[in-house]
């Protein structure tokens, strides 16, 4: 069977959910397209490096990663750092002739993303970015109900991401709060995830009407490291510094099929942890997602007799989307590892059946712009078009 090299760059949060899904994805799909080997990590230091070796099951280390790009036996780079160095990896990967999955968002600005849309297209390599959740079986069966007109034309997309890990002011100012490596705050963070289903299930977003704010003004100082997602508290007399990103974004939004919606995120709402959701209403049903019970898809149809219509409730399982690569029986559990193991799936299998696999630079680029209009509308207060 075929191997891939892959290096992955970052040994973080995502660095742990990416190893999984390499060590995982033969496990669920077999026969594997291919078998990725986790030959190289990079992070910054040689502990955190060698570390993540050894947790992560890497064969060997680096605390450069463009070492990783004079190493031919590598066939994959996997970009898992802080969004401020995503654009200069990818594109030096590109030109190293890599075939590249990058984190979400896949840059700072759409500035960013076009160069580096430009660089994979120009190299002819593989590129993926990791917008996860579209591959939820759930999501992926929202989108084959739609596919078959089981809902009919779509007239509204109401999303929504709402977190509280950093609703406290005590969570400290890690990377996610710095625009200077971030780009936005809730926007790029966990906003650009409702995008891509957005667009993944209704279609193109063609204009934007959106209001971004930062509650929490100041927060205390964390200097480098991994952000610990509020999970550690800065306590006494620390030195605070300025948020410069938002806390909170919510959008109006118009496809270019004439459907209307919102798009709201903010990692200010007590007792919501990863409440990504979503309500679809088309000439003929409805459709409602909760990644909080992901294991469910509610959906209700105009033509059920009056006296039953309403939401009925459908669990996935093997006769759904990728449910023959996961569990046999439905509601065992879907998890975030799920998530990541299917797509670590489909970008290995694009890269040995050489297709396109969605959402990929250009999608992350989309995302980009429909991004950069949200914060110029809410600066103007005006409509803004999404123009490339
Ligand atoms: P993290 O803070 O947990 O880890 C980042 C790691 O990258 C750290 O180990 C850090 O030392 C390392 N690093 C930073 N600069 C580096 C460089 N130049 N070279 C090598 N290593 C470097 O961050 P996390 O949460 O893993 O986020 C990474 C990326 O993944 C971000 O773009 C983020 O938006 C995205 N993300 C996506 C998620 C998803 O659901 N798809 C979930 C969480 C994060
Ligand atoms: C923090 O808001 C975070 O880790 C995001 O960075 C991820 O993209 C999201 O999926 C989970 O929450």
């Amino acid at each position: 069977m075929r191997k891939l090299n892959v290096a992955m760059i970052g040994g973080g949060f995502m660095g742990k959910a990416h190893s999984i899904a390499y060590a995982g994805m033969p496990m669920f799909f077999w026969p594997a397209p291919a078998i990725p080997q986790r030959k190289l990590v990079v992070d910054v230091n040689d502990e955190l490096a060698q570390t993540a070796a050894a947790r992560y099951g890497f064969e060997s280390y680096a605390t450069d990663w463009r070492r990783v790009m004079e190493d031919p036996s590598i066939d994959i780079v996997d970009i898992v750092t802080p969004n401020d160095s995503h654009a200069e990896i990818a594109i030096a990967a590109a030109k190293a002739g890599k075939h590249i999955i990058c984190e979400k968002p896949l840059a700072r600005t759409a500035e960013e993303s076009k160069r580096m849309l430009d660089a994979v297209r120009e190299a002819g390599v593989k590129h993926m970015v990791a917008f996860n959740y579209r591959r939820t079986p759930a999501i992926a069966l929202a989108k084959k109900y739609i596919e078959e007109g089981a809902i009919g034309k779509i007239l509204n997309f109401r999303g929504t991401y709402l977190q509280d890990w950093s609703a406290d002011p005590a969570s400290p100012l890690s990377w996610r709060f710095r625009k200077s490596v971030a780009g936005s705050g809730a926007l790029g963070d966990i906003a650009t995830h409702v995008i891509d289903i957005a667009r993944y299930l209704a279609g193109e977003i063609s204009e934007v009407m959106g209001m971004a704010t930062t509650w929490i003004k100041e927060r205390p100082v964390q200097s480098g490291g991994l952000d610990k997602l509020g999970t550690v508290k800065a306590t006494g007399d620390v030195k605070k510094e300025a948020v410069d990103v938002d806390d909170e974004i919510s959008t109006l939004i118009r496809f270019e099929s004439g459907a209307v919606g919102s798009i709201e995120a903010t990692r200010n709402a007590w007792g919501r942890n990863n409440f990504i959701t979503f309500e679809i209403h088309g000439e003929l049903g409805s459709i409602f997602f909760n990644y909080e019970r992901r294991d469910e898809l509610q959906v209700c149809f105009s033509n059920d007799p009056s006296d039953r219509r309403g939401f009925r409730t459908i669990y996935t399982g093997p006769a759904h989307p990728y449910g023959e690569a996961l569990w046999p029986i439905p509601a065992l559990g879907i998890g975030y590892t799920e998530t990541k193991i299917v797509e670590a799936h489909d970008f290995i299998s694009s890269i040995v059946n050489d297709t396109e696999v969605s959402p990929n630079f250009y999608d992350g680029y989309r995302i980009a712009l429909i991004s950069d209009a949200i914060i110029a509308s809410s600066d103007s207060g005006k409509w803004t078009k999404i123009t490339e």
